[in-house]
């Protein structure tokens, strides 16, 4: 039996930069290859090996597969939605190519897994707003979204007609501390505990009552392994999973962060991002996952804004 060799794509984004970090604990920092566009993230530096890669290359992709006898990839890479509607193109292109290469590969070499990230930004205006349900109606109005659900039905056509054990996460916003996020509407929500320590004061891009599906990245990041270690004949959803752990607005963790910085004040300028907040349901029911898989989440509001303000202070 070939040892586990994973190939993590987008390693040094605010996914990527952790979801290594957390494979390298568990398999072993040589059996973990980073890889990205961008440079190596200085957290990754010394803890395994990197490598440069364009994962639309998908002969160069295919090489190095081969040549590091890959076994599982999980691909990270995305234009994300607040970008997306910057460039709708480029953002269809990149998140739809990225995976048709990785899907073609794993059944071409047959890998023994894959992971590839979508996202609650699959649901439309016409979701359910509250509690939003596995299957309901899906109808995204943002490219990033757009270009998820059909990542969705990838996932599922390569399971079922070739095998490829392809396994996925509806995420919700995501917060962090280690690595910045990049081109998200749910940003704000990383950027406020930043500006908070270094300004007292934040100006948010969402309104006040804005509230959305949030999750702390440790949360993430061990929802993604115990869906990638849980046994095949448990996944029965093969497009995507919900994930949920809590939701906020803008002037709930305000008011959390108001607790540890007395003087902290928040000023409203909601921008663009705005409609597509609005496009999203404010609260997920993830109990397909907490069933076929037990998930179940740690991390409230309280708790992420002690545990990102104490790391942040100590930065
Ligand atoms: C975004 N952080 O804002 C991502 C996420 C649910 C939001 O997919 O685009």
């Amino acid at each position: 039996m070939m040892k586990d060799k994973i190939l993590v794509i987008g390693a040094s984004g605010q996914i990527g930069v952790e979801l290594t970090l957390a494979l390298r604990r568990i398999y072993g920092n040589a059996q973990v290859v980073a890889s990205d566009l961008r440079e190596e993230n200085d957290l990754l530096k010394g803890t395994g090996p990197y490598v440069s890669l364009d994962v639309m290359n998908k002969e160069m992709l295919h090489v190095q597969v081969i040549r590091q006898n890959i076994t599982q990839i999980y691909l990270l890479a995305a234009i994300l939605s607040a970008t997306g509607e910057k460039n709708p193109g480029l953002a269809w292109h990149l998140n739809t190519q990225s995976l048709l290469n990785v899907l073609d590969i794993a059944r071409e070499e047959q890998l023994q897994k894959v992971y590839w990230p979508s996202s609650i930004a699959v649901f439309g205006p016409t979701s359910p707003r509250q509690n939003c349900p596995q299957q309901t109606i899906i109808e995204p109005v943002t490219v990033y979204g757009i270009s998820k659900y059909a990542g969705e039905f990838w996932c599922n056509y390569y399971n079922r007609r070739f095998g490829v054990d392809v396994r996925s996460l509806r995420y919700p916003g995501l917060i962090s501390y280690k690595s910045s996020p990049g081109g998200g509407t749910t940003d704000y929500a990383v950027e406020i505990f930043n500006e908070a320590l270094e300004e007292k004061k934040y100006t948010s891009f969402l309104s006040a009552g804005t509230s959305l599906p949030m999750m702390y990245m440790p949360d993430a990041i061990r929802a993604t392994i115990e869906l990638m270690e849980a046994s095949a004949a448990n996944i029965a959803v093969r497009t995507s999973y919900n994930l949920a752990a809590i939701s906020f607005s803008p002037a709930e963790i305000a008011a959390e962060i108001k607790k540890h910085i007395p003087g902290f004040a928040i000023t409203y300028e909601p921008d663009y991002r705005q409609a597509i907040a609005d496009s999203w349901p404010q609260s997920i029911d993830d109990s397909a996952a907490r069933k076929d898989w037990g998930w179940k989440h740690e991390y409230d509001l309280p708790g992420i804004t002690a545990d990102m303000l104490l790391n942040l202070r100590q930065e």
